[in-house]
């Protein structure tokens, strides 16, 4: 079994130089996290190699020079890089996923390119994947890819890592490919975020635009389970605590901090983007300085920002504008022996960097918007243990875990200003304990334990998604059930109504019974080695108009009542109690959600709520537990959840009990049971193991088999 990494870029950089290629390997996190794998017979990856060629021989020349190192070029067009990469990735997603809404720029042929380039991703693929291999992809340019993949093989298990913000839904609406998008990813068997907030922010874009079901941190998609998760990237923290442990980056250390001056250094780092929030960052240094004339001379901002894409209009305007700030911060505060701002516009060494990070006194890292950003967790590795403080946004995704910065809001200049000022004042002891605690975070979640984590879950999941499908009655589990009930001389046919002898209805008045249906269940009450029971949460007036004449069983509201020989009689001898406070409670929760009802039963009161908005819902179920508690444990009353309904219902009888009491009818040699509900699982859990359970619409731990709603009826039909 092998492992493929799927990303735009593969990890290197390929030149020519006199007619030779040369391979550069750029080691970042993503490719040390990966080295940390194990179990995998290889690990490949396939990726676009940075070189364009339209020459067949140069391009296989490429290719055998990248398969010793395991790498797979997809090569692609400057056109596909101008549309697809700058075009759809960056100037619609990159903008949209870090709420720069205005700043989007849409064309259609980019949105095309897109398509097209994420469909050579999978041809490529398609060549070298075997059936059993794991897939993981990586990131917004490659959003489409998990569908198309699952669609072209069979028996790969898919996931997904998205390495920037995923926006709230009011945002990601905008999108005109919204659903496109999100059915592409729910390709994947796991979907990864950074945040619980971004994987919140899915699921609700998952059912807001298509309409999807989540149950917790599963989304149930084309008769699949997609999970959702959070694992929050990390650092090679060995590498970055032990930098300055090296004698150069310690000689580089020493000549920088002569170069710089012996007053303090608040260092960033970051590539030339609108999402750094670089301007505001400035204009909160410049703030500190015109607020604190005494720090003047006693501290210098050192900002790095590393070229990109400084070709494109937006990018030209930032880089002037950060330009003429720097300019107008120096000329106003400078004076003949102290700098306010030192700026490089390029990249450093790795070594250098590390330097830097050690004497910088703070860390500015102030992103408007970032998925994660490492280099806060860089500069807290590399400070070991020395004095030193961060001051982070809170919109980057690393806030959520290094709760020990000093936290701002990056849109604030003044607290910026202010948390400059504080980290001026905060005694060392107290940087170095704050320091600690985030080194003890940063060290746990390092990035080879987020690469692990990740392909740890994903094979669980697909062990997971193995033995659910194995649940799916096929033709070889089909024709043993046959066999076995034509064996059989008694028989007891368990079925539950709504959602699983008729799909679920917007109101359960819908519902109705059509002929095909009337027709097999008469066929299976005639053979007379069956008994047949339709055991519902519907009353008995409902299941009686329908089914009276049938010569079937009926259990009716969960299996508080029940018929046999035509005469239906009461499992529990308490009746549903008249209570003010517990009628109040529920007919508000009514009047407060728009689209749902109530349905009073002679054992229970149930409030529906399929047909209302899901966030609302289930704020208003937790708001109707909650409120249920008292009176129902006054009155000796159990709480009940079905699928999008609250019972209340009196004690000591479930579907579970009445088959039970079924079961003792008589001697059976075959028993079957199916239903689709929560509430169904009770008959599931009862039943003897050889019992034929069958879940419905989904898949349940407790039934044996699994089967789509629209199969039922063929199902019985083909058992006669
Ligand atoms: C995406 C998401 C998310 C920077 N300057 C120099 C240099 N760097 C290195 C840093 C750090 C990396 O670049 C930048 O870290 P980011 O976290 O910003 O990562 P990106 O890949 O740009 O961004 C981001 C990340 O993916 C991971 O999921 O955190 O939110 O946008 O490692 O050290 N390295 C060297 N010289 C420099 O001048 N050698």
């Amino acid at each position: 079994m092998a492992l493929y990494i799927i990303s735009n870029r593969l990890p290197l950089k390929v030149s020519k130089t006199d007619n030779e290629y040369v391979y550069e390997r750029s080691e970042g996190g993503l490719a040390t996290g990966l080295s940390s794998i194990q179990n995998f017979a290889e690990k490949k990856w396939i990726g676009w190699p940075g070189i364009f060629s339209d020459n067949e021989e140069e391009k296989e020349e490429i290719r055998a020079g990248l398969l010793s190192e395991n790498f797979h070029p997809v090569f692609l067009s400057e056109d596909q890089i101008r549309d697809y990469y700058e075009g759809y990735s960056n100037s619609m997603i990159w903008p949209l996923c870090h709420y720069f809404y205005t700043y989007i720029q849409y064309e259609t042929k980019f949105w095309k390119s897109y398509q097209y380039v994420n469909q050579l991703f999978c041809d490529e693929a398609v060549k070298i994947l075997k059936p059993g291999d794991m897939v993981w992809i990586q990131d917004y340019q490659l959003m489409l890819l998990p569908a198309l993949l699952r669609e072209r093989i069979e028996g790969i298990s898919i996931g997904y890592f998205h390495h920037i913000p995923f926006p709230s839904y009011e945002l990601f609406r905008v999108l005109p490919e919204r659903a496109e998008i999100l059915k592409g990813l729910l390709g994947a068997d796991l979907i990864g975020f950074h945040t619980h907030d971004y994987m919140r922010h899915f699921i609700s874009a998952a059912y807001r635009v298509l309409g999807l079901d989540s149950d917790l941190d599963e989304i149930h998609y084309n008769d699949r389970v997609i999970h959702v998760d959070a694992f929050p990237m990390g650092i090679n923290y060995d590498l970055h605590h032990d930098a300055i442990l090296d004698k150069t980056v310690q000689k580089m250390a020493n000549q920088f901090r002569q170069n710089f001056g012996n007053h303090k250094l608040a260092l960033s780092v970051d590539r030339l983007d609108y999402s750094k929030g670089i301007l505001h960052r400035l204009k909160g240094f410049s703030l500190f300085l015109e607020r604190h004339p005494e720090y003047r001379g006693k501290v210098s901002l050192v900002m790095v920002v590393v070229p990109s894409r400084d070709k494109v209009d937006r990018y030209a305007d930032l880089k002037t504008k950060i330009d003429e700030m720097i300019g107008a911060v120096n000329g106003t505060y400078s004076s003949l022996d102290w700098r306010p701002i030192y700026y490089f516009y390029h990249g450093f060494p790795f070594e250098e960097l590390m330097a830097l990070y050690h004497i910088a006194n703070f860390a500015l890292v102030t992103p408007l918007r970032d998925g994660m950003n490492l280099v806060a967790k860089e500069y807290v590795a590399v400070k070991r243990d020395n004095p030193g403080v961060l001051i982070l946004s809170e919109m980057a995704g690393v806030a959520a875990e290094l709760k020990e910065a000093l936290i701002i809001n990056p849109n604030d200049v003044e607290e910026i200003e202010a948390a400059l000022l504080e980290a001026m004042l905060m005694p060392e002891p107290e940087q170095k304990k704050r320091m600690l605690k985030m080194q003890k975070t940063v060290s746990k979640q390092s990035v080879n334990k987020w690469a692990s984590d990740f392909v740890t879950e994903l094979n669980e999941i697909k062990m997971k998604n193995f033995l659910l499908q194995n649940k799916k009655i096929d033709i070889k589990s089909l024709k043993q059930i046959i066999e076995q009930y034509k064996r059989a001389k008694k028989r007891l046919l368990i079925l539950d109504y709504d959602g699983t002898l008729v799909p679920i209805m917007k109101l359960p008045e819908l519902a109705i019974p059509e002929d095909q249906l009337m027709q097999t269940l008469k066929a299976l009450a005639a053979d007379k080695r069956n008994s047949v029971v339709i055991s519902s949460g519907r009353d008995a007036d409902f299941l009686d108009k329908w089914f009276g004449e049938l010569g079937l069983n009926l259990a009716a509201e969960h299996g508080a009542f029940y018929k046999a020989h035509g005469k239906w009689i009461e499992n529990s001898a308490t009746t549903f109690p008249e209570d003010d406070e517990l009628s109040n409670i529920m007919q508000q929760i009514v009047d407060k959600t728009p689209g749902s009802r109530l349905e009073i039963k002679k054992t229970s009161m149930v409030w529906h709520y399929r047909n209302c908005d899901k966030w609302l819902a289930d704020l208003r179920e937790k708001q109707l537990i909650h409120a249920l508690m008292m009176p129902c444990a006054r009155l000796n009353l159990q709480i009940m959840r079905g699928t999008k309904v609250i019972e209340v219902k009196t004690v000591g009888f479930n579907k579970g009990t009445e088959a039970v009491r079924l079961m003792e009818t008589d001697d059976y040699d075959f028993v079957m049971a199916m239903g689709d509900d929560i509430t169904d699982e009770d008959m599931f859990h009862v039943l003897p193991a050889e019992a034929v359970t069958i879940k419905v619409g989904s898949i349940s731990d407790y039934a044996r088999f699994s089967m789509p709603q629209h199969d039922t009826i063929n199902f019985l039909n083909s058992l006669m």
